[in-house]
C-alpha cells in the first residue's frame, strides 16, 4: 500500500505571467507527480474562489502565497501519511471539509484543485496507468479539437471583436492527428490572409490572432476563406464554433457590441445568432447570453437549440446546482467544463456525469491563463468527452494539450475512435 510522503505547493507563473499554484505529491516509494492550476480572464461570477494575496507590493496583488501556504500548512498535514488507495473522492472530501465554505473561499479553489489534480496523477502513476486510464480503463474516444484561432473580448484586451472566440472545428478528419493537422494548416493560411489584407498578425491570450475588424461577422468570413485556401471544404471538413462570452459586455440588461456600435436586447442577440447559424451553419455558440440572463437563455434555446449546440460556460460554472437548474429549465443543450470553476476533480466528474445522463454534450476546456500541464487532455479522454477546446495550434501551453492527445491516440492504436461528427449529435 502506497502512502503519501509529502505534499508541497509552490508559486509559479502562468502563460500570462501571473502567479499560479503548482502542487507536487511524493509517495513513500518515491513516485512523484506535479500539477499546475490554470486561471481565467473572463471568469464567471459564480465560480469557486481563486485565492489571491491582494498584496499590491507583489505581482500587483496577484500573488498566490496564501493559497500555497494553505496547501503546505493546512492540507498537507491532514493527508500526509494516508494511503493513496483511499481514492480521489476521499481526498477531495477531506479538502472540502477543511475548507467548509460553498465557494472554497477559505483555502482557495486554486489550492484545493492543485492537490486534487496531483492526487489523480500520482494515483495513476502508482497504478502504473496513463492518466486517462485512471479515469476510465476502457476509454477510447478521441475528442474533436475546438481551436480558437481568432481572439477577441477580454483575451485581446478589447482591441478586437466583442465575441471572444472564433474556433475551427475539424470534425471531418479521420482521426485526431489529422484534425490537428487541418487546424494548424488553416491557422497558417489565416495568417497569410490577414497579412495580405493589412491586418496585424499578433496573437492574443489563447494563441489566436487579434484582428481589428469592423464586425463580429467578418472573422467568420476570413476563417472560411482560410479554410478554403488550405484546400478544405467549409462545414464538410471543418466547421466554426463561437464563444461569445456575453457576460463580458452585458450592461444594464443590454448587450453592448462596441465593434458594431450596437446595444442589443437578449431577443435581438438571439436573432443575430439565428442569422449567423442559418448563414454559416455555426456548430455551437457558447455563452451567447449573460450568466444571469436565465430567461434569455431559455428563450434562446427554444428558438435555436435545435439548430446549433448552445453551450453554457459562465452560466453553469461546472456547478451541478446551476447545471441542474439549466437542465430543468431547458436553458441550453451542452455544458463547458473547467476544473478550476468548481475546484476539485470529483465535483467536476459529478457535473460531467449529470450532463451525460441528460444526454447533453460536454466540452472540456482550458483557461485563458494556462501552464504546460496537459492534465485536461487525459481528463477529456478519460471522461468520454467528444470535444475539447484548448486554444490555437500556437503557444506551448495550448499545443501541449493537443500534443498529449497525439500521444494518447498513438498509444490506443486501432482501439481509439475519433469522435468526428458524432461530437455534435
Ligand atoms: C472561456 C475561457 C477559455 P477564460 O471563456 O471559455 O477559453 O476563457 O479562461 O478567460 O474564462
Ligand atoms: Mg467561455
Amino acid at each position: 500500500m502506497e502512502k503519501i510522503k509529502s505534499v508541497k505547493a509552490r508559486e509559479i507563473l502562468d502563460s500570462r505571467g501571473n502567479p499560479t499554484v503548482e502542487v507536487e505529491i511524493t509517495l513513500d516509494s518515491g513516485i512523484k507527480a506535479r500539477s499546475d492550476v490554470p486561471s481565467g480572464a473572463s471568469t464567471g461570477t459564480y465560480e469557486a474562489l481563486e485565492l489571491r494575496d491582494n498584496d499590491r507590493k507583489r505581482y500587483k496583488g496577484k500573488g498566490v502565497l496564501k493559497a500555497v501556504e494553505n496547501v503546505n500548512n493546512i492540507i498537507a498535514p491532514k493527508i500526509a501519511g494516508m494511503s493513496i488507495e483511499e481514492g480521489q473522492e476521499k481526498f477531495d472530501e477531506i479538502m472540502l471539509n477543511l475548507d467548509g465554505t460553498e465557494n472554497k473561499s477559505n483555502l482557495g479553489a486554486n489550492a484545493i484543485l492543485g492537490v486534487s489534480m496531483a492526487i489523480a496523477r500520482v494515483s495513476a502513476m502508482s497504478l502504473n496507468l496513463p492518466l486517462y486510464k485512471y479515469f476510465n480503463r476502457d476509454a477510447k474516444i478521441l475528442p474533436v479539437p475546438m481551436m480558437n484561432i481568432l481572439n477577441g473580448g477580454a483575451h485581446a484586451n478589447w482591441q478586437s471583436t466583442d465575441f471572444q472566440e472564433f474556433m475551427l472545428v475539424p470534425w471531418g478528419a479521420k482521426n485526431f492527428a489529422e484534425s490537428l493537422r487541418y487546424g494548424a494548416e488553416i491557422y497558417h493560411e489565416l495568417k497569410i490572409l490577414l497579412k495580405s489584407k493589412g491586418f496585424s498578425t499578433s496573437v492574443g491570450d489563447e494563441g489566436g490572432f487579434v484582428v481589428n475588424v469592423k464586425s463580429n461577422e467578418e472573422p467568420i468570413k476570413l476563417i472560411i476563406n482560410a479554410i478554403e485556401n488550405a484546400g478544405y471544404e467549409y462545414y464538410k471538413d471543418v466547421g466554426i464554433s463561437l464563444d461569445v462570452a456575453a457576460s463580458g459586455f452585458y450592461k444594464n440588461g443590454m448587450y453592448e457590441l462596441k465593434t458594431e456600435n450596437l446595444n442589443l436586447s437578449g431577443d435581438e442577440m438571439t436573432e443575430k445568432y439565428k442569422g449567423l447559424v442559418e448563414k454559416y451553419k455555426i456548430l455551437s455558440v457558447e455563452d451567447g447570453l449573460a450568466e444571469d440572463d436565465w430567461e434569455g437563455w431559455n428563450k434562446m434555446n427554444k428558438e435555436i437549440g435545435e439548430k446549433t449546440m448552445l453551450i453554457g460556460d459562465d452560466l453553469f460554472v461546472t456547478n451541478i446546482k446551476r447545471l441542474g437548474r439549466g437542465i430543468k429549465e431547458k436553458s441550453a443543450n451542452a455544458v463547458l467544463i473547467k476544473l478550476n470553476q468548481i475546484g476539485t476533480v470529483s465535483e467536476t466528474i459529478n457535473a460531467i456525469n449529470l450532463a451525460h445522463k441528460t444526454k447533453w454534450n460536454v466540452v472540456i476546456s482550458h483557461r485563458s491563463g494556462e501552464t504546460c500541464d496537459s492534465f485536461i487532455a487525459d481528463f477529456c479522454v478519460g471522461m468520454n468527452s467528444k470535444l475539447i477546446k484548448t486554444g490555437a495550434p500556437c503557444r506551448s501551453e495550448r499545443v501541449e494539450k493537443y500534443n498529449q492527445l497525439l500521444r494518447i491516440e498513438e498509444e490506443m492504436g486501432n482501439k481509439g475512435k475519433f469522435a468526428g461528427k458524432e461530437a455534435f449529435k
